[in-house]
């Protein structure tokens, strides 16, 4: 069988994999890999210099091979091309969007730059599969040093709509490079169908209907393959995690109130802010649910020298103070905000300790706390998941409380519905999900990439 190899912008420390660790595309991936897999990427080092040689590693059946990047790039291709204009251009976030001329080039030299550490690495039988926004031009470096290996790229984040997509200079290049791929994967059916707009505008191309279109002599098949997780693991890990002391400390503390969970890496497309502003109209408009529910958002930081994200964090800073300080009594507290990364199996007891899981980011390419909180529920007694339209998730999730995030009353109507549901509604939806969730796995995942990029249908 050939082999694999990843690529990813990160690569977790091979000694740190049980470690706790906020990040999805980490999270995706980590449950699927085969062994003697190869994973390629940065180190999460920085050095004078990015480096050329790759330091190689193996454990548990893997091979880690990952170079450091050098201050001025991680600058100018990590926290300025890829964080300050494609992440929030892709998430349909222009005006958070800044593009600089000088941060574009670094972002090709960067890219340049892993295809040149790859290459002596790989085998004539490789089959490369390539992660993500940071690394649009990999492939086609690879080619241009004349690697004729099957390689496939997956999008983590949504595909935004031509018009937005139109705001971005070297849009045109992008799209080219992505298609030097043979297989460009997406988390939706949505995205699919925006990736076919925005070249059908750019190139004055059509997809065909078997999702496949041929640019400059290249052929480039476009699949949905939505990333998962380990539904049945993760479960069992909730149970375990629901004995533990910190998991009984927890349930003690709530003296017999709901507890309503959101755990998100801090970011702006989270939707946080307008998470707290429809918990507070909650309180306001519901006084009969006042301290019979306690509302726990984990945050963990996240990019925090992108200045977006620290003026993200001191608005939160802002708005707990304000619901705590108007909402409190003496002995209930409505809001418990951490800005901490917390273990996954503490992570896991505490989704099953929620009465509700409150997922409402702005805009999401899947959103695995999602899937996680659906997994970890008690299937005889589940708590109820209330998810965002604009999460990819929300695709093969209809039976969770759909909202508009940008509507807070619509939000804070939900929070209310989800506490009054009977019980043998929320098992039928949690039943459903769960079906779901166990389908559409991190190994699906990733059998069906790699099955594509195998040449398949
Ligand atoms: P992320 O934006 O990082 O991923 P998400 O899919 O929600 O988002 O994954 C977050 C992961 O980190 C989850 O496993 C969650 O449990 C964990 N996590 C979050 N906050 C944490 C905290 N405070 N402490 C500990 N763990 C925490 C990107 C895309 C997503 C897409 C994934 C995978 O933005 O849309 O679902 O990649 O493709």
């Amino acid at each position: 069988m050939a082999r694999l190899v990843i690529v990813s912008n990160r690569v977790p420390d091979p000694n740190e994999r049980a470690s706790p660790r906020a990040g999805g595309l980490v999270v995706g991936l980590a449950e699927a890999l085969v062994p003697g897999t190869l994973w390629f990427g940065w180190s999460g080092h920085r050095a004078e210099t990015t480096g050329t040689i790759p330091k190689v590693t193996d454990a548990a059946g893997l091979t880690y091979a990952t170079i450091d990047l050098g201050e001025a790039d991680y600058r100018a291709f990590y926290l300025g091309f890829a964080n300050s204009t494609l992440w929030p251009l892709f998430h349909m976030m222009p005006s958070l969007a800044v593009f600089d001329r000088a941060d574009y080039s670094i972002y090709r030299k960067v890219n340049e730059a892993f295809a040149e550490a790859l290459l002596p690495l790989l085998r004539p039988d490789d089959l490369i599969w390539v992660h993500d926004y940071q690394l649009i031009g990999v492939a086609a470096a690879l080619r241009a040093r004349g690697v004729t290996n099957r390689i496939g790229f997956f999008l983590h984040i949504p595909f935004p709509a031509p018009a937005v997509l139109d705001i971005l200079p070297p849009a045109t290049d992008l799209l080219a490079e992505l298609l030097a791929h043979d297989v460009i994967g997406v988390q939706t059916a949505r995205d699919r169908t925006l990736f076919a707009d925005a070249v059908r505008a750019v190139f004055d191309q059509a997809i065909s209907p078997d999702h496949r279109i041929s640019h400059n002599g290249h052929r480039t098949h476009i699949i949905v393959t939505p990333v998962g997780i380990d539904a049945r693991a993760f479960n069992a890990m909730a149970v375990r995690a629901s004995q533990r002391v910190e998991t009984r400390r927890m349930i003690e503390s709530l003296a017999g109130r709901a507890l309503m969970i959101g755990v998100d890496r801090l970011d702006y497309t989270k939707g946080l802010p307008a998470r707290f502003d429809a918990y507070e109209r909650f309180l306001a408009c519901y006084p009969q649910h006042r301290r019979k529910l306690s509302f726990l958002q984990i945050a963990a930081p996240s990019r925090e020298e992108v200045e977006r994200y620290r003026a993200l964090r001191e608005e939160l800073d802002h708005k707990t103070g304000a619901i705590n300080g108007a909402f409190s009594d003496f002995d209930w507290v409505p809001l418990r905000y951490m800005t901490r990364t917390v273990g996954r199996t503490l992570i896991a007891g505490f989704y099953r300790t929620a009465r509700i899981g409150l997922v409402t980011p702005l805009r999401d390419g899947m959103n695995l706390v999602a899937k996680e909180y659906i997994a970890a529920q008690n299937p005889l007694d589940p708590g109820v998941l209330i998810l965002s339209i604009f999460a990819g998730a929300a695709e093969g999730l209809p039976e969770a409380v759909p909202v508009n995030p940008f509507d807070i009353d619509a939000v804070a109507e939900a929070i209310h519905a989800a506490l009054v549901m009977p019980e043998d509604e929320r098992i039928e939806r949690h039943s459903a999900m769960l079906a779901r969730v166990q389908s559409e796995s991190a190994s699906a995942y990733c059998q069906s990439f790699v099955a594509a990029l195998t040449g398949g249908p």
